[in-house]
């Protein structure tokens, strides 16, 4: 199982990004956790130096899994639903520079809350339309570059677009590219799905990332959720990516960083 976890590559709100801060010092100090990679959340690829990323990278041999996106709706508000038809062009550029940033780093790139939400006074099929449109436009860039897109299922206290894996799995029919697939994040899966394990299997070959935290979004091992079975599952329906800590950096970024390493490591065993 190759583990990673989140830093922000610039300031941001999201609280569960575990990594903000110094970018050198935070590489430095999850290399020596033992960590294989780290997925990059960042708001606009034009405000980070991607060779000087990538040398920081590779000097401290860590991938690059994943490109998160979501906060260019976080700080910008930015989204493929929004009714402004700027706003939703804007978003899709910004993925589209999203999409050129990862072929450097051979990451798929996340598509979470820059979807969107449905806005007050739009119609919530009007919404799904400018979704999927965005989503083909960005698939096709993707496909050309060579990039694989994540869409996350979000639970209902931060979007009502795609809340539940079902609805991840029906938006990939609706789309229809070979490049699209699902981001399953524990968190939210606890919230919105009636069985982890099930949604798991039902989604099999079209994961593509997988995020963890625990029922709290602590660390894995700080709330009640079963690492063991839900980890196992992920592994016998054949996923071999990346298990990316997401959680909160309670009460530190180290001290969760360590924490979650240690305890999926110990759940895992030598079997994944
Ligand atoms: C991002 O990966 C995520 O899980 C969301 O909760 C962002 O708000
Ligand atoms: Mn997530």
């Amino acid at each position: 199982m190759k583990l990673s976890i989140v830093l922000s590559t610039q300031p941001a709100r999201f609280q569960a990004a575990t990594f903000k801060g110094d970018l050198e010092t935070n590489l430095r100090h999850i290399a020596d956790l033992g960590y294989d990679g780290v997925e990059l959340a960042v708001r606009d690829p034009r405000l980070v130096n991607c060779h000087e990323l990538d040398r920081l990278t590779r000097s401290y041999h860590l991938s690059v899994p994943a490109i998160g996106t979501g906060q260019a709706w976080g700080e910008e508000g930015l989204s493929f639903t929004d009714p402004a038809v700027e706003i939703r062009h804007a978003a899709i550029e910004r993925v589209k520079s999203h999409i050129n940033l990862a072929t450097h780093f051979g990451a798929v790139v996340i598509i979470g809350l820059i979807r969107g939400i449905v806005k007050p006074g739009v119609d919530s099929a009007q919404a799904m339309a400018w979704l999927i449109e965005a989503l083909q436009c960005c698939c096709e860039a993707a496909q050309t570059a060579g990039v694989c897109l994540a869409l996350e299922p979000i639970n209902r206290y931060e979007t009502s677009l795609i809340n539940t894996v079902a609805e991840g799995m029906a938006l990939i029919g609706q789309v229809g590219a070979d490049n699209f697939g699902l981001l399953l994040d524990t968190f939210h899966m606890n919230i919105e799905e009636p069985n982890i394990e099930a949604s798991v299997r039902s989604c099999g070959r079209r994961i593509l990332h997988f995020h963890v935290a625990d029922s709290n979004r602590w660390y894995p091992g700080a709330g009640h959720l079963d690492f063991k079975s839900i980890l196992g599952t992920l592994n016998a329906v054949g996923y071999r990516g990346w298990v990316s800590g997401e959680f909160l950096p309670q009460p530190d970024a180290e001290t969760a960083a360590q924490k979650s390493i240690t305890y999926l490591r110990q759940v895992t065993g030598a079997t994944l």
